[in-house]
């Protein structure tokens, strides 16, 4: 996969580039990865790259000259990349959207600063608006870096062996179950006993009333999503029926 960032802040993503899995895959090069300056693409002596809004206002817009010279120049180099908008009016960055880049052999990523970009570019030249979420950023270079680090750790090696991405959040649709390391007790607080056990199926089990219970609990909109299959339908229905057992023993008192 080759990420081409368009910004003019490239060296914000020098650190980005130095550490952790983003780091490891460019190094095995399962990921090729560079930060161009937009600024690099102005023709005029002092390299602008924005102006003035028609129509007057506050506020800059980016110039649409040097910010499509180096989309094209970006697309030259990986012509079968797509080009992906960073923006609040895009659509909203999900782990299948992640998925969905994962696919391609290049992603060139535009970083817009001040109030926008002219709005024949993002037209012409940009397949795929994204936006990570609903909040307002300084730039598009926190969001682009969000996008990459999403998409580094779908390539197939990009994790080490035993980590895969299919099994952690969202892979399945739910929450991760909870994680527990030594000591066997922290400050009084007992790692639940199925996990010393060493009974495999019994984990396998815990894990997925764990996650069940989580997103039931904090992300109730996933598992509305997902399409259940019969043992997680069947652990929903016994806690349901549990839950049930109670309310109606309450409610005898009530009457009673
Ligand atoms: N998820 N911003 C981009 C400038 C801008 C505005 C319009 C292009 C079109 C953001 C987000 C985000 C702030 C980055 C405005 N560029 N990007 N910037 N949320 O808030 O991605």
């Amino acid at each position: 996969m080759f990420f081409t960032v368009l910004t003019i802040f490239p060296e914000m993503f020098d650190p980005f580039w130095a550490h952790g899995i983003i780091r490891k895959a460019i190094e095995d090069q399962t990921i090729f990865a560079s930060a161009t300056n937009i600024r690099d693409y102005a023709e005029d002596r002092h390299q602008v790259t924005d102006d003035r809004p028609y129509g007057g206002g506050s506020g800059m817009v980016m110039k649409p000259e040097p910010l499509a010279s180096a989309i094209r120049a970006a697309t030259r180099t990986v012509p079968e990349a797509k080009t992906v908008l960073l923006t609040p009016q895009g659509s909203v960055f999900d782990q299948s959207m992640a998925r969905e880049l994962a696919s391609f052999d290049g992603l060139v990523l535009v970083c817009g600063r001040y109030e926008g970009v002219d709005e024949r570019v993002c037209h012409d030249l940009i397949d795929y608006e994204i936006s990570t979420g609903d909040y307002v950023l300084t730039g598009g270079e926190l969001a682009a870096m969000i996008v990459i680090d999403a998409v580094t750790r779908l390539i197939p090696g990009a994790l080490g062996g035993e980590q895969a991405a299919e099994k952690d959040s969202f892979a399945n649709g739910l929450l991760e179950h909870a994680h527990y390391t030594r000591p066997r007790i922290f400050e009084g607080n007992e790692v639940p006993e199925v996990l010393l056990s060493g009974h495999h199926q019994e984990i396998e089990k815990w894990r997925l009333e764990s996650s069940l219970m989580r997103t039931l609990l904090k992300r109730s909109d996933l598992l509305q999503k997902k399409d259940l299959d019969q043992q997680e339908i069947e652990i929903l229905k016994k806690w349901c029926h549990q839950i049930e057992k109670i309310l109606g023993i309450n409610d005898q008192r009530h009457k009673g």
